[in-house]
């Protein structure tokens, strides 16, 4: 019975959102897994519960218009979704890049609902950007993009409506850039973003927290198999946010991380990469990683970003972006003996690559409760922000952890309660999915 609603449903949203395969692929994971859940709830069919699930409470789409160093003036265009509020105001990332559209965001905001009921708190499902490109603009340039992006977002989002953040082109420079912004559109100074810097509201360990969480949830993976990260070989794609921070926390676990990347290519290092090479060349000169040899000599660099997983590893991360780990790289790595796979991105695996690991009984901890400590520790910046006060790191940094080895055991026991045990893609989405089914029944139709 549940087969044929998931199939009607599914249908309904390939006709209603065309041209949106991210956005389809994000809702057809979700949809398969919640099927035994379906099953036990007629009542979730009765009341049309998957249909208004998958339709967006609220799209916004803006001009930005900006004008560059030379005078030039550019228009890209803007996005909010405000998916779901059923468990708390709207909540989740800004992201700047030019392959940024309607289903990007829509999938990443869909996405966003599940993973933030996973972190327990308090938070509803969005997501925001924009197809502007950060790569080569001058500091100003950012910050007149930031302006006039938030010229139009102001009116959308606030404290207890909608709290963005950052991801993929969104860091500490650009929330400040659009927080200054909103204090002066709106003369307030509330914590309507997170990841704010630390002299003006910001949380101890955001920085840190989507890498440092994602290990925390692998380093639990692990366990189950009685093993850890300690003298494990590590593949992390990217060498952004999330993955500058799960190197930091793996190889304090006693891992060696070998391999990393961007958008260009990837580097590899025998020797183990150094992590403070790659924080100046990313965090501080926003430049390429193939600037890694000019550090370290002896490492090699290869043009091409997805030959990262023909690099034997024990334990896999994705952590750059959606789709960019296939079904051929999941065989190759599998031959190459890894055991476990953790999404530090969103949808980095494409639904092919995430049957072959789990076929071939590699541990995978998929990104909406792998890398939900970004997100988990904006939640406890709001907190901090609504009381006035600022906890120390080892606090946070508690708390995270908390978060991530209570979400890992949420998914194993759905995953086990539903019928498909060590399946936490599964389990991640059946545990995440009922909070908010529980939330949306209990509120009416809205
Ligand atoms: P950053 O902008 O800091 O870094 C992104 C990294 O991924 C860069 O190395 C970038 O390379 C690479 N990348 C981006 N797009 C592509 C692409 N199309 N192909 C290949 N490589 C690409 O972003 P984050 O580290 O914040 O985000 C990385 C992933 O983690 C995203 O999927 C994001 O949604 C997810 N995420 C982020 C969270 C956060 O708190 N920041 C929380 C949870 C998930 P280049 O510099 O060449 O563009
Ligand atoms: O994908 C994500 O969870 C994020 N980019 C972080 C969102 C947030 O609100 O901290």
């Amino acid at each position: 019975m549940s087969q044929e609603y998931v199939e009607r449903v599914f249908e309904i949203v390939k006709k209603r959102n065309p041209g949106e395969p991210e956005f389809h692929q994000a809702v057809y994971e979700v949809l398969q897994s919640i099927k035994p859940v379906l099953d036990k709830h007629p009542e979730y069919e009765q009341a049309s519960l998957l249909e208004r699930l998958v339709e967006p409470e609220r799209q916004v789409i803006f001009r930005v218009p900006w004008q560059d160093d030379q005078g030039r003036i550019h228009v890209n265009r803007g996005f909010r979704v405000q998916f779901n509020s059923a468990i708390g105001p709207y909540k989740g990332g800004i992201r700047f890049h030019p392959s940024v559209y309607l289903g990007i965001i829509k999938f990443l905001a869909f996405e966003q609902i599940f993973k933030n009921s996973l972190t327990g708190l308090m938070m509803g499902g969005a997501k925001g950007g924009s197809d502007f490109d950060p790569k080569g603009k001058s500091d100003s340039e950012i910050m007149r993009f930031c302006q006039s992006f938030m010229n139009e977002l102001f009116r959308h989002i606030g404290e207890d409506t909608d709290v963005p953040a950052g991801d993929i082109g969104v860091g500490g420079r650009e929330i400040g850039f659009m927080f200054g912004q909103w204090k002066r559109l709106t003369n307030r100074f509330t914590g309507v973003l997170t990841g704010k810097g630390l002299s003006y509201g910001g949380s101890l360990v955001r920085t840190q927290a989507t890498g440092y969480g994602l290990i925390y949830f692998v380093d639990e993976m692990l366990k189950d198999r009685k093993t850890s990260f300690e003298g494990k070989t590590v593949v992390i794609s990217g060498s952004g946010n999330v993955a500058i921070y799960a190197h930091e926390k793996a190889s304090q676990l006693g891992a060696k991380v070998v391999a990393m990347s961007d958008s260009n290519g990837f580097i590899f290092d025998k020797d183990g990469v150094d992590l403070q090479v790659i924080k100046q060349i990313k965090e501080v000169e926003y430049k390429r990683i193939k600037e890694y040899l000019n550090y370290k000599p002896s490492a090699t660099y290869q043009e091409d970003c997805f030959g990262i997983w023909n690099v034997p590893c024990d334990i896999a991360l994705p952590c750059a972006t959606q789709n960019e780990l296939d079904g051929n790289a999941a065989e190759t790595l599998i031959k190459n003996g890894v055991i476990a796979v953790g999404e530090g991105a969103n949808m980095p695996c494409t639904i092919e690559a995430i049957e072959k690991f789990v076929e071939a009984g590699v541990s995978f901890g998929p990104a909406k409760a792998a890398n939900a400590g970004g997100v988990a520790t904006s939640g406890l910046e709001m907190a901090q922000n609504s009381q006035r006060e600022m906890w120390p790191f080892e606090e946070v940094d508690r708390k995270l952890h908390r978060i991530m080895v209570d979400i890992y055991s949420t998914a194993k026991n759905a995953a086990e309660e539903y019928g498909a045990p060590g399946n936490l893609v599964v389990g991640a989405n059946i545990a995440g999915f009922q909070k908010v089914a529980q939330a949306m029944m209990a509120q009416g139709l809205v």
